[in-house]
């Protein structure tokens, strides 16, 4: 069916400070309009849900419409970027899209924009700079940064809009978004939807101190609060602001007092409001008050005239959206990942002729991939003037400059989300954890945001994030962890774990082109366990794959990262002192995984011999097992052996991290045993 023609009100969605001022009639009247339908959405969006035809949480924007709707009116469509909340609704609708479109993805069917794997305000329109939101509150307006400047480093006078609640403002993702925007001197109009409760808390339970719009100062940037009771000065004041930040490219920070009429949610019992509370905030209406107000001013025909048809659209668009196929789950397996695209056209100039490093090696491709790739950029703690905690990125700021290489403040959570919004325009960001356990901190960012993206929205978030890991150093147990099982755990995200500078070189260049979020977990000790020849390599793409490194009958043999060396060591001795021969398997390649090559392996020799440096217990190594051997099962002629670490944090003194992780002789030890 097709979608119902809008009333002619609703065909402008911008609004300027000069027409305020020019023309204050036309565009009083137009964010009446808009108002209204969000409005009459929103009410008739709860009987549905009432009805049982409209699933999930039901957060309303009742009361919210004075702000959202002027915002959302005066930015620019074509080059702002926003991430609108559960209340602004509103905002959605003058965004983009038809109002079908938006019922449809309420109503979860098949024309939803999210393809009806998100519920309700949970969609966006990526691709038109309006991001989508998570639940985690806080968690996007890193993104709405990244965006942003991403806009403005292609040119694009571009202003973010990150809206957040009083609730919301306890978080620590907040705090760092404003601290980044305020250090990077990034556009962004920060707005809080200041409704007094999140969910039942009041903000008297929610923080203490200062005023929510006085945290500006702290940051060195302006801020002010508006009270939205007066639509058309919260208006002129949004309009003022937006000008500013667009002109000054300075972040400032605008508490709007709004209302919530309707309580939390759809399922909100209310009772902890105090008798007669809710009939006083609902007597406040601001759109009610507008609606008077420009009836006094002699608009009463009129917008009896917008109230019928808006109406009347409404209902038609629900008539249409309610009819809707019903989804079906074809593609899901299919969309968790981006597709790839061809290869990049990289040079095929041969890398050096010295003998590298695994450093140097990952040195090497960043500096081939900041020449050849004017997208990309590198972001991290003490990378730039000091070449990274590794010396990784050594010399690179040098060469390419702060707008390339820069340094971010302690803040791993935004700084990845930051990433993320540069990632969803076009830009190719590579971000540095000074310690793979620093990585926990943005573990939303990564595994709830950056790997849900192309499966809940269908945008690309081509990331890299480089992780320095593992142990052996004497670093104890913050700075020397195996996390890949905790993040491949959770779906959508590629890794990779080199063992070789030539593996590490090809890795980081197969990873900067993916079109998805790649971990690449790099080894602290194998950062400069020795040199070896790095050349341009036509087939870098194999490292996607394992790489069998030696051949044998007795078992197969899998393993990653610094456990390669040691498995090549121990397979050497019982070779000579057992006569044993082995097939042994750089994995290189942790999600997706491709075991085809093993499983053959497996096929022949019927004996599997799992290892790695992760612990044992919930370890990747249990995964592999199970998926080595399910088909297999019957053919083996011994129980699978796993050797990992022990199942407690990495222990700081040398004699104690070398009885938690596997060692040379360990491992000997272990086979041994198991060979009987
Ligand atoms: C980090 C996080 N913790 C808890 C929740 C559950 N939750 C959803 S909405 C909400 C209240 C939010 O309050 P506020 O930020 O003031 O926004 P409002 O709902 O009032 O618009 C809570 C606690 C969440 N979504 N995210
Ligand atoms: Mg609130």
């Amino acid at each position: 069916m097709a979608f119902p023609k809008p009333p002619a009100i609703l065909d402008p969605r911008d609004l300027s400070s000069a027409e305020l001022a020019q023309q204050p009639d036309h565009a009083f009247l137009r964010i009446y309009a808009w108002m209204q339908l969000a409005r009459l959405t929103d009410n008739r969006i709860l009987e549905l849900f009432r009805q049982g035809l409209i699933k999930g949480t039901v957060t309303g924007g009742q009361g919210n419409e004075g702000l959202i709707v002027p915002l959302a009116l005066l930015a620019d469509k074509a080059t702002d970027v926003v991430s609108f909340t559960h209340r602004d609704l509103g905002g959605h609708l003058i965004w983009s899209g038809h109002l079908c479109e938006h019922l449809n993805q309420y109503f979860a069917n098949a024309g939803s924009p999210t393809k009806a794997r998100e519920g309700n305000v949970h969609h966006g329109d990526p691709k038109n700079r309006s991001l989508p939101m998570i639940s985690h509150l806080g968690a996007m307006l890193s993104n709405v940064l990244g965006m942003t400047d991403s806009q403005r480093r292609l040119g694009r006078p571009a202003v973010g809009f990150a809206i957040f609640g009083d609730g919301g403002s306890s978080t620590g993702d907040i705090h760092e978004s404003l601290n980044l925007a305020a250090l990077l001197s990034l556009p962004i109009v920060f707005v809080i939807e200041n409704n007094g409760y999140a969910y039942s808390t009041p903000v008297s339970e929610q923080f203490s101190g200062v005023e929510l719009w006085q945290r500006a100062a702290s940051y060195g940037i302006e801020g002010f609060a508006i009270d939205t009771a007066n639509i058309p000065a919260t208006a002129k004041s949004l309009a003022a602001a937006v000008d500013k930040v667009r002109a000054t490219s300075r972040p400032i920070l605008i508490e709007a007092r709004v209302l919530r009429l309707r309580g939390h949610a759809a399922y909100d019992t209310c009772d902890y409001f105090q008798p007669g509370e809710l009939d006083a905030l609902q007597a406040r209406d601001t759109l009610a008050s507008y609606r008077a107000r420009l009836a006094a001013a002699g608009h009463a025909k009129t917008l009896e005239g917008f109230d019928a048809e808006l109406a009347a659209y409404v209902e038609a668009c629900i008539k249409v959206s309610i009819a809707v196929a019903r989804p079906t789950p074809a593609s899901l397996a299919q969309d968790l990942f981006a597709p790839t695209s061809a290869p990049l056209p990289w040079t095929a100039r041969a890398a050096t002729t010295e003998p590298l490093t695994m450093a140097q090696a990952l040195n090497l491709a960043l500096r081939k991939i900041l020449t050849e790739r004017p997208e990309s950029l590198i972001l991290g703690q003490d990378i730039a003037t000091y070449g990274g905690a590794f010396k990784v990125t050594d010399g690179l700021y040098k060469d390419f400059g702060r707008q390339r290489v820069f340094n971010t403040p302690l803040a791993e959570s935004a700084c990845t989300g930051y990433a993320i919004g540069l990632a969803l325009n076009g830009h190719r960001p590579i971000e540095e954890f000074q310690f793979a356990d620093f990585s926990t901190e943005a573990i939303t960012q990564i595994t709830l945001n950056a790997a849900t993206y192309h499966f809940r929205a269908g945008a690309a978030v081509p990331l890299v994030l480089r992780l320095p890991c593992g142990g052996g150093l004497t670093f104890g147990s913050f700075h020397s962890q195996e996390l890949e099982s905790l993040f491949l755990s959770m779906p959508g995200i590629k890794a990779l774990y080199p063992s070789t500078p030539q593996d590490a070189f090809n890795a980081l260049l197969a990873a900067y082109e993916d079109n998805n979020p790649v971990l690449l977990f790099e080894h602290k000790g194998l950062y400069r366990r020795g040199k070896s020849p790095v050349v341009w390599d036509p087939n870098y793409r194999n490292v996607w794959e394992p790489h069998q490194l030696q051949t044998g009958d007795f078992a197969t043999v899998v393993t990653y990262g610094e456990m390669v060396h040691l498995a090549r060591e121990a397979c050497e001795y019982l070779t000579s002192e057992y006569e044993r021969t082995f097939d042994l398997f750089d994995l290189r390649c942790l999600s997706p995984l491709k075991l085809d090559s093993i499983r053959a392996s497996l096929a022949r020799t019927h004996r599997l011999i799992v290892l790695h440096e992760g612990r044992r217990t919930h370890g990747f190594g249990a995964e592999l097992v199970a998926q080595l051997t399910e088909e297999l099962f019957f053919s083996l002629e011994a129980p699978p052996l796993r050797i990992a670490s022990l199942d407690l944090p990495v222990p700081f003194a040398p004699e104690l991290e070398h009885a938690f992780r596997p060692t040379r002789n360990s491992i000997i030890e272990r086979i041994v045993s198991w060979m009987g």
